[in-house]
């Protein structure tokens, strides 16, 4: 096992990762900005050394500084949270060629997934089912036109080095295919500095549902069910939930079976997400996730398991230990994510939080690295806290929420505490049957 671990984030995901380190009794390294010398990560870690200053760009995404400091520490493994560097290949490589393990996948495995026009042809030859597309690259114009008729107008053209929504554009018929390649094409090479792109067809009312899988680098793969995170606005996640109120456990088992089996064709190592969209009880994989994500939390809670606990074991190389037929879903989870923004016009709201009251009781979490006194920094990602919920069934985790919530004190800055209790109460949400087009036409229509 590891002897010291430095943790590459900041906020609650580098809490919830030393949490996992203290429980295996191994010493956490945390690093900060000059913004984050008072942050909570900074005061429960073991360790801490300050990395640079306040831009993201020359503090958490500094490679050189962090490497020094795992270096200077004595830090043997990183684990990099998600966002920042977290889906980096040649970060992980780079951590790997200092002879430090990083908590993650291969860097291959990373780098495959970061091409999404290569993750969707790895998946689709291992049976996944995809979103009739171009097979490839669409690198010509006339292609284009071809390939969109044949599919079927609204097509969407994506960037294969996109992914969460970036570099996306929607053809209704043929006269707007041309458009949408070209900018989409202008937009990829000007953002990812590659400008390759693919088609789909549009899917005018998909749920987006994402699979959690687990595999240890040894043969052995599983998944943990799945997440339903339709309720989104602007690619930004407010409220995820598991399992997914619309699929049954017939629909999960056979989508498992199939995810893992492929994972474990290509020997992927460490926890991975793959995204799905969900419509007319169909299937379709758009994309992989190569790092732990934010909304894990209602998986663990389900599954009564550690997730950070096992990407640490994995990458130490220690086995799984045990089977698909080990893990057991156990009521509903409900997660909202709480940031530090205007919950009417999601303009972000740094400052001094001057109390701090985070609910708890039974079936209760909150993930946060706020503390009365704190001032949230206006340089990084406004969430401030995830209040995660379990209960034997959806209708009682929604009670429980909805009690939760109204526990919760945040006073000092403005969160979307106020839209997540609008959320609970409406019926629409309560029946559970939204697609990902639901959230933007609440908050629209209030
Ligand atoms: C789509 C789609 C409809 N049809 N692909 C947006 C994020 C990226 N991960 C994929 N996205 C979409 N891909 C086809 N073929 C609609 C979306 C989409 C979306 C997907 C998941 C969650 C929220 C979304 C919001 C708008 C569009």
């Amino acid at each position: 096992m590891f002897q010291k671990i430095l943790i590459a984030n900041r906020g609650e995901i580098a809490l919830r990762v030393q949490r996992a380190c203290r429980e295996l009794g191994i010493p956490t390294v945390a690093i900060h900005s000059t913004a984050d010398a008072d942050a909570m990560h900074v005061r429960l870690a073991d360790e801490s050394v300050c990395i640079g200053p306040p831009p993201a760009r020359e503090s958490y995404l500094n490679a050189a500084s962090i490497l020094s400091a795992a270096t200077i520490t004595g830090a043997d493994a990183i684990h990099p949270g998600y966002g920042f560097l977290s889906e980096n290949a040649d970060f992980a490589e780079m951590v790997e060629a200092h002879g430090l393990a990083f908590i993650g996948p291969s860097p291959a495995h990373i780098r495959m997934m970061g091409d999404k026009i290569e993750a969707k042809s790895a998946m689709a030859a291992l049976g996944v089912p995809l979103v009739p597309g171009s097979d490839g690259a669409v690198s010509d114009l006339d292609a284009a036109r071809r390939i969109a008729a044949a599919i079927g107008y609204p097509v969407l053209v994506k960037a294969a080095a996109g992914g969460g929504g970036r570099g996306m554009k929607v053809a209704n018929d043929a006269d707007e295919i041309e458009e949408a390649w070209r900018t989409a094409r202008t937009e990829a090479r000007a953002a990812f500095g590659n400008d390759a792109v693919y088609l789909e067809k549009y899917l005018d009312r998909p749920r987006h549902i994402e699979l959690q899988v687990l595999a240890d680098g040894r043969g052995q793969v599983v998944h943990f069910g799945e997440r339903d995170c339709s309720l989104q606005r602007r690619h930004q996640k407010l409220v995820e939930e598991a399992g997914s109120p619309a699929l049954s456990a017939a629909e999960r088992d056979a989508l498992g079976a199939r995810a893992t089996s492929a994972l474990a064709k290509i020997g992927y190592r460490n926890a991975g997400t793959l995204e799905f969209l969900y419509q007319d009880g169909q299937f379709a994989f758009i994309e992989m996730n190569t790092r732990l994500q934010v909304e894990h939390p209602v998986t663990e809670m389900v599954c009564g398991i550690d997730l950070v606990r096992e990407q640490i074991r994995i990458a130490a190389g220690q086995e799984l230990g045990y089977g698909q037929s080990d893990i057991r879903f156990t009521g509903h989870a409900i997660e909202c994510r709480i940031t530090a923004e205007d919950p009417e016009t999601f303009v972000p709201t740094p400052g001094r939080v001057t109390a701090f009251h985070p609910p708890g009781g039974l079936g209760v979490r909150v993930d946060s690295a706020l503390y009365a006194g704190y001032r949230v920094p206006p340089h990084y990602d406004s969430l401030v806290a995830k209040l995660i919920v379990h209960a034997p069934t959806r209708d009682q985790a929604i009670a429980r929420l909805r009690r939760a919530l109204a526990e919760f004190v945040v006073v000092g800055i403005k969160t979307t505490l106020p839209l997540h209790q609008r959320i609970v109460e409406d019926v629409g949400f309560q029946r559970g049957d939204y697609t990902i087009h639901w959230l933007e036409r609440f908050v629209a229509g209030h």
